[in-house]
């Protein structure tokens, strides 16, 4: 056999061998790339006789046609694996189930559904929100809701106390929302009508207390307001909420520094089987606090108490909450804990409104 039929069937066979185009292009290179073996030969005619070039050239240019064929046949061969390779590795089952959206699968927690919840029932009333800033002075939280210094009610409060100032003076964190009232009566003129939802906090943690919570208030205050308005305002809010037709409520005597007289709040309840029903039955639950605004009161906020009277309540969101949605433990509001959430959370586009159900 010639050298160039051996050197032709050399390059065949490395063209046949090669595994991928990376090595196929090493083949093409060690043949005919500038210092390749055919270009070589091809290089070698130059010196040859006339008839020695046609018969050599015609035989090198020959090999050369196979080689690239050969090259060319191989690529065709080793792209259609490759590619073949690709698909198999990036196949889908698209029998698998879909995997569910956020939107679907993310819960909101029950603290925030029920702040949405009171406020679109407050809101229809007719109230204003109103928020203020959870670190007050001791003058708003305490001493304008006639808690006079020294008084005991405030070690009721347990509270979080700032190192003191160099005056003496001490910040704190709200123990209630009552200092956002407070800002609303010395900077708006009556009638007021606000809620005042927010977080709250008292040194406290068990079962049903945690040293951070959430109230939310209320506040009227106009020339003729009176208990009969607050009775109303309240009984219409517990059925809204409790989203029953018919509910019995208790109004007991009870004593808070910043209203005059002080009412404590029952709702009428039956307990079945570990369920509460509200409306009916022989038991009574407290849901809130509520009196008529105390007048030292108006008067450290600015207001005349022999033109303005006004009345005010307050609640725990998260006791509130736990009623309504059969909650045992508060602690768990904070804890994070996302089998609780998807428990009790509730889906993201279901939002409270009074016409559609709150809790639908
Ligand atoms: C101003 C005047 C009066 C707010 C009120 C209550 C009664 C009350 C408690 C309920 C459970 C707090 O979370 S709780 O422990 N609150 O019972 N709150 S009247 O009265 C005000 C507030 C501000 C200027």
């Amino acid at each position: 056999m010639s050298d160039l039929a051996s050197l032709e069937q050399i390059i065949l066979a490395q063209i046949a061998a090669a595994s991928d185009e990376a090595a196929l292009e090493t083949v093409r290179v060690s043949a005919l790339g500038k210092k390749g073996s055919i270009s070589a030969l091809l290089s070698t005619l130059g010196k040859m006789s006339p008839d020695e070039r046609r018969t050599q050239g015609a035989a090198i240019n020959l090999a050369k046609d196979k080689v690239t064929e050969a090259l060319a046949g191989r690529r065709e061969v080793l792209k259609s694996a490759a590619l073949d390779a690709r698909l198999a590795g990036e196949t889908i089952d698209v029998t698998l189930p879909v995997r569910e959206a956020p939107a679907e699968t993310g819960r909101v927690h029950p603290l925030s559904q029920v702040m949405d919840e009171l406020t679109t029932i407050f809101a229809d009333m007719g109230f204003s929100i109103a928020e203020g800033p959870d670190i007050e002075s001791d003058d708003y939280n305490f001493t304008k809701l006639n808690f006079p210094v020294g008084h005991p009610a405030r070690e009721m409060h347990d509270t979080f106390f700032f190192n003191p100032k160099e005056d003496g003076s001490r910040l704190l964190l709200r123990t209630h929302t009552s200092p956002v009232q407070v800002r609303t009566m010395l900077s708006q003129k009556p009638p007021i009508r606000v809620i005042c939802p927010g977080r709250t906090y008292r040194i406290d943690s068990d079962a049903t207390h945690t040293p951070q919570f959430h109230q939310v208030e209320g506040l009227v205050i106009d020339k003729g307001s009176h208990l009969g308005h607050l009775k109303w305002i309240l009984h219409e809010f517990c059925k809204a909420f409790f989203e029953v037709d018919h509910i019995n409520m208790r109004f007991r005597p009870s004593f808070f520094p910043f209203t005059e007289p002080s009412l404590e709040v029952d709702i009428q309840c039956r307990r079945d089987k570990g369920e509460i029903r509200f409306g009916e039955g022989e038991d009574w639950l407290e849901v809130l606090g509520c009196g008529m605004v105390h007048p030292k009161v108006l008067k450290n906020c600015g207001l005349d108490p022999d033109v303005y009277q006004g009345f005010a309540w307050g609640m725990g969101i998260e006791r509130i909450a736990a009623l309504k949605y059969g909650m045992p433990d508060l602690r768990a509001f904070f804890e994070a804990d996302e089998r609780w959430l998807s428990h009790y959370g509730f889906r993201p586009l279901d939002l409270p409104t009074l016409a559609a159900g709150l809790s639908a």
